[in-house]
């Protein structure tokens, strides 16, 4: 039987503030309650609509509301967490604490899923927290490049956790008896692939660069590209960064015309930002468009971005479409 290391010992080798391995341990500890709460489904009453609609203008499911006030409880409780965002709050909420960090959260990212169980997951991302003074909204507005620590939970056939501090990216498994355990240390994304993931019902409303590069893909080898692509779309940001962390992939949410001053769907702060920092460090790429998302001041707390990440090279072939307008 394989002898796993266990993520507060991982943890532990990591050269980063112990008081960040402690929002992290936080973190993690809550998304293992979170799964149990995912996973007992209709069993807890848990499923469905929570009959509220977020600052997204979004309907709430009732796992949107519960997984949220676990995290925020969590997070109050934890000694050098300042202040923290939601996607699932139209405020930031300052802890009371000041210094240390900011903590920025999608609770249940692709919740419409959850009634029909596929795979669903918990995005976090961590900033250094301002001295001196309580934190406000504008102290959350960082670069994404200012991320001290980010990760996902997905919950899924297995409960993964996937998360980086000050290095590398590490995938742990959530043991039956509650423990993260290391099973795919240092996980690298593959440079090129032939996977792509994109909503294609929203074809007709792409700029051309993303047309051209979709119609490239589907020509398969009879086209330019002299290879036959696959598609997935699981519609849980999550579930399809994951797979692109295993087995490499591009994953796209444009700019599309149906709502054009709308820059995307996917959230900086919370969604982008933090898939980012993992799929960079992973060794692949996440662009808006034509620069880096990592790259980007945010000006408001819950606007949007398109995204285009996942292997590298690929990444470089879907710029230089969009580059050509
Ligand atoms: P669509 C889930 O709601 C989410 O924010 C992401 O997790 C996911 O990739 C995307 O939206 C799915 O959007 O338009 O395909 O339903």
């Amino acid at each position: 039987m394989t002898a796993f290391v266990d993520l507060a010992a991982r943890l532990a080798a990591e050269p980063a503030d112990a008081a960040l391995k402690d929002v992290v341990l936080t973190i993690a500890e809550t998304c293992a309650q979170i799964s149990r709460v995912v996973a007992s489904g209709a069993l807890s009453g848990s499923l469905g609509a929570a009959g509220s609609t977020n600052v997204q203008d979004e309907e709430q499911k009732k796992l949107d509301v519960i997984t949220n006030d676990m995290l925020s409880d969590a997070l109050k409780a934890c000694g050098p967490v300042a202040g923290l965002a939601s996607e699932e709050l139209e405020e930031v909420e300052p802890t009371g604490r000041v210094g240390g960090y900011l903590v920025t959260f999608d609770p249940l990212d692709g919740s419409s899923n959850i009634d029909v169980n596929v795979s669903v997951g918990t995005i976090f991302s961590v900033l250094p927290a301002p001295a001196g003074h309580a934190p406000t909204e504008g102290d959350f507005l960082q670069p994404g490049r200012n991320q001290v620590a980010a990760g996902y939970a997905v919950y899924g056939p297995q409960t993964m956790l996937v998360v980086t501090l000050s290095g590398g990216v590490n995938g742990f498994t959530l043991s039956a008896d509650g423990r993260w355990l290391l099973t795919h240390p240092d996980l690298a994304i593959k440079p090129d692939t032939a996977e792509f993931a994109i909503n294609m019902s929203n074809q007709r409303h792409w700029a051309p660069g993303v047309r051209r590069y979709i119609d490239g893909c589907l020509q398969g080898k009879d086209g330019a590209r002299g290879k036959n692509f696959n598609m997935r779309w699981v519609a849980s940001m999550v579930a399809d960064v994951h797979r692109i962390m295993m087995r490499g992939g591009v994953f796209m949410y444009p700019w599309d015309a149906r709502e054009p001053d709308k820059p995307g769907k996917l959230r900086l702060m919370y969604e982008a930002n933090p898939m980012s920092l993992l799929v960079e460090r992973a060794g692949g790429k996440s662009i808006e468009g034509l620069t880096e998302i990592l790259d980007i001041k945010p000006a408001k707390l819950h606007q949007r971005v398109p995204v285009v990440l996942g292997s590298a090279n690929e990444v470089e072939v879907i710029r230089a479409e969009m580059r050509a307008g």
